[in-house]
């Protein structure tokens, strides 16, 4: 049985990647971190939280990473533990930078210390692009973080490689563009949208919206986490785009979601109101706008599907499907 130790399992991406792992007969120990929030709750919707064995893991303190991996002895490590909230990381950059750069040495180090040969993913991301050079973007295209949280990221993507290439470690990256699903945080546009608009139609109460035309390349989480996968089972460590290819705006996405539950409604500015009754459906407010924004993300995952053969399922249509159904069933019980 192979054994697979996850930074982040009570998040989106890492609930996801357990469950599949689990389906494949892996051994799955959860890192995880004192909280006082019910941090479960996705896990329990899927019905695996007993099945992962949890252990302490703070990336943030070396001597319990290295704890941790004593413990269990993986043969990959997937560290998905992040400050992934970019608007958050505007206000806690120094936070962001030790869990999402530091974090990320302390794991190598770790790993190079205790066993160089357990295989190591690093969650990289689309926001490493940041004011992007071209579009869509590869492996190849050149980074311009615009956030705290993208510049940390830098940091990470690039520490993991420096051990690849110092250490011969099997060290990987995915750069994954904007990944999504129903077991997404609250903060997140997308289910501020599907968790929004299923709220408005009993309560009519307006969503607050930032900046409505950024355009992001919105995929389904599920389909990322098998990627991760393949990364990790590939016959060398590398660096991969995992990317839908397909663009939409903010505000595209709030309006495929009125459509699908056939809200009818008309856009003064940028104010959204329903269509027969007048009644505010969204707005905007500067709070959520970003001091320097990442307007277009695009990504280009020939590489993934030639070397991997990866695919996506789903499109930001299905994927927003999945979203307001999961969200109309938690409150409304249908
Ligand atoms: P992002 O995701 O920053 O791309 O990072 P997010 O959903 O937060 O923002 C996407 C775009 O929507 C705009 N926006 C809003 N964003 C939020 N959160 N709330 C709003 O009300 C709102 N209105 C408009 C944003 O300005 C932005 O342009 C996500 C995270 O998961 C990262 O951790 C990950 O690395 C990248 O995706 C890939």
């Amino acid at each position: 049985m192979k054994t697979a130790l996850i930074t982040g399992t009570t998040g989106q991406d890492g609930s996801y990647l357990a469950k599949s792992l689990l389906s494949k007969g892996y051994k799955v120990y959860g890192g995880e971190r004192r909280s006082t929030t019910n941090k479960y709750w996705r896990l329990d919707e899927m019905g695996i939280t007993d099945d992962i064995e949890f252990v302490e893991l703070d990336v943030i303190d070396q001597a319990n990473i290295r704890r941790a991996v004593e413990k269990t002895k993986p043969d990959v490590v997937y560290n998905l533990a992040a400050q992934s909230f970019v608007g958050l990381s505007f206000e806690q950059p120094e936070l962001a930078t030790l869990i999402d750069a530091m974090g990320v040495l302390r794991m190598v180090e770790c790993i190079r210390q205790v066993n160089p040969k357990i295989k190591f993913y690093q969650a990289s991301t689309s926001e490493l692009y940041g004011k992007v050079f071209e579009t869509p973007q590869t492996e190849k295209t050149k980074f311009w973080p615009r956030s705290p949280y993208g510049v940390a990221k830098l940091y990470g993507h690039h520490i993991t490689i420096n051990y690849r290439e110092a250490y011969d470690m099997f060290a990987s990256t995915g750069i994954l563009f904007n990944h999504e699903s129903p077991m997404r945080g609250e903060d997140f546009v997308t289910r501020k949208i599907s968790k929004g608009i299923a709220l408005w139609k009993k309560e009519q109460r307006p969503i607050i919206l930032g900046n409505l035309n950024a355009k992001r390349d919105w995929g389904h989480a599920e389909d990322f986490v098998e990627g991760m996968q393949l990364i990790m089972n590939h016959n060398k460590p590398d660096d991969f785009v995992l990317a839908t290819g397909i663009i939409h705006t903010v505000k595209q996405f709030l309006e495929m979601t009125l459509d699908y539950l056939n809200i009818k409604y008309y856009w003064k500015g940028d104010e959204c109101f329903e269509k027969d009754t007048d009644v505010l459906i969204s707005t905007t407010d500067t709070k959520h706008f970003r001091p320097a924004e990442v307007d277009i993300l695009q990504g280009d995952a020939t590489k993934a599907k030639t070397e991997l053969g990866w695919t996506h399922k789903h499109t930001a249509h299905s994927l927003m499907i999945d979203m307001v159904e999961a969200d109309l069933k938690r409150y409304y019980g249908r």
